[in-house]
């Protein structure tokens, strides 16, 4: 898709959504905000465009709904995982004690936290639904570090617009821009239920992203890099979920 379609097509979807009066003006505007997503190439793209522009200029700061205590599920589905690798389990055998979440990238600090050191920062708890793109779902207490504690930690340099994160699974990797990065629901999570993470809930480390469906919310977080560029990721569509053919954007 040309440069110029896909600018008219948010243009399109900006002059609907939010009212702007020209198409200039909403272009610039598209531009300016980044309102364009890291798949707009291919056939889904256009709508994957309006969906993530509509979105930032609608929602950016809405929280994802929370719940009461007793409407947490009593019996959470656990997605099943692929096997978790030798590496995992000699990890799992010191309960978890060397486990490191490392953190780099266009950072002024770059820096490598243990679960203790993570644990030891300020948390803060939530009760959410995850919901699979399969169509189940789970309400949960998930409680973890902010992560823009963290960021705030490293030093994120200014211009800054993307956090690529990773699990020990290789095929798991995902990225988030800036708004969910810095959203006080997005968390590091290290417990849930009032318990530890369980390993097959994601144990010891995933990241809670209730603004996003569950395949954002990755287990077995190892690494987070910050970044104002996702091309020299993967295929350079922005994670994996859209080399699999699921959209880069999961706002829900
Ligand atoms: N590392 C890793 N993270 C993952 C997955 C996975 O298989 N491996 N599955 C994802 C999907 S598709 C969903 S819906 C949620 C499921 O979370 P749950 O196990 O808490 O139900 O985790 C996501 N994170
Ligand atoms: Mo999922």
């Amino acid at each position: 898709m040309s440069k110029l379609s896909r600018r008219q097509l948010i243009t399109t979807g900006l002059a609907a959504t939010a009212g702007a009066s020209g198409l200039v003006v909403a272009a610039r505007l598209a531009d300016r905000y980044g309102l364009i997503p890291p798949d707009f190439g291919g056939i889904y793209g256009p709508g994957e465009t309006l969906t993530y522009a509509a979105q930032r200029l609608l929602t950016r700061h809405s929280l994802a709904r929370e719940f009461s205590q007793r409407q947490i599920s009593r019996d959470p589905f656990a997605n099943e995982v692929a096997p978790l690798g030798e590496e995992f389990h000699r990890l799992q055998q010191g309960a978890f004690s060397d486990w490191l979440l490392t953190v780099d990238g266009m950072v002024t600090r770059p820096a490598s936290f243990s679960l203790a050191e993570l644990k030891s920062f300020p948390r803060r708890s939530h009760i959410t639904m995850i919901q699979c793109e399969e169509g189940w779902s789970y309400i949960g207490e998930w409680t973890g570090v902010p992560l823009s504690h963290v960021l705030e930690l490293v030093g994120a340099l200014p211009q800054v617009r993307y956090v690529v994160y990773r699990s020990i699974q290789p095929d798991w990797w995902e990225s988030i821009d800036m708004a969910d990065a810095l959203h006080p629901q997005t968390l590091l999570a290290h417990g849930m239920n009032g318990s530890e993470l369980p390993v097959r809930f994601g144990g010891p480390l995933r990241l809670r992203l209730p603004r996003q469906l569950g395949y954002k919310s990755v287990k077995y977080l190892t690494r987070l890099t910050i970044t104002d560029n996702l091309k020299q990721f993967g295929k350079g569509l922005g994670s994996a979920s859209p080399e699999g053919g699921y959209a880069w954007y999961a706002g829900i």
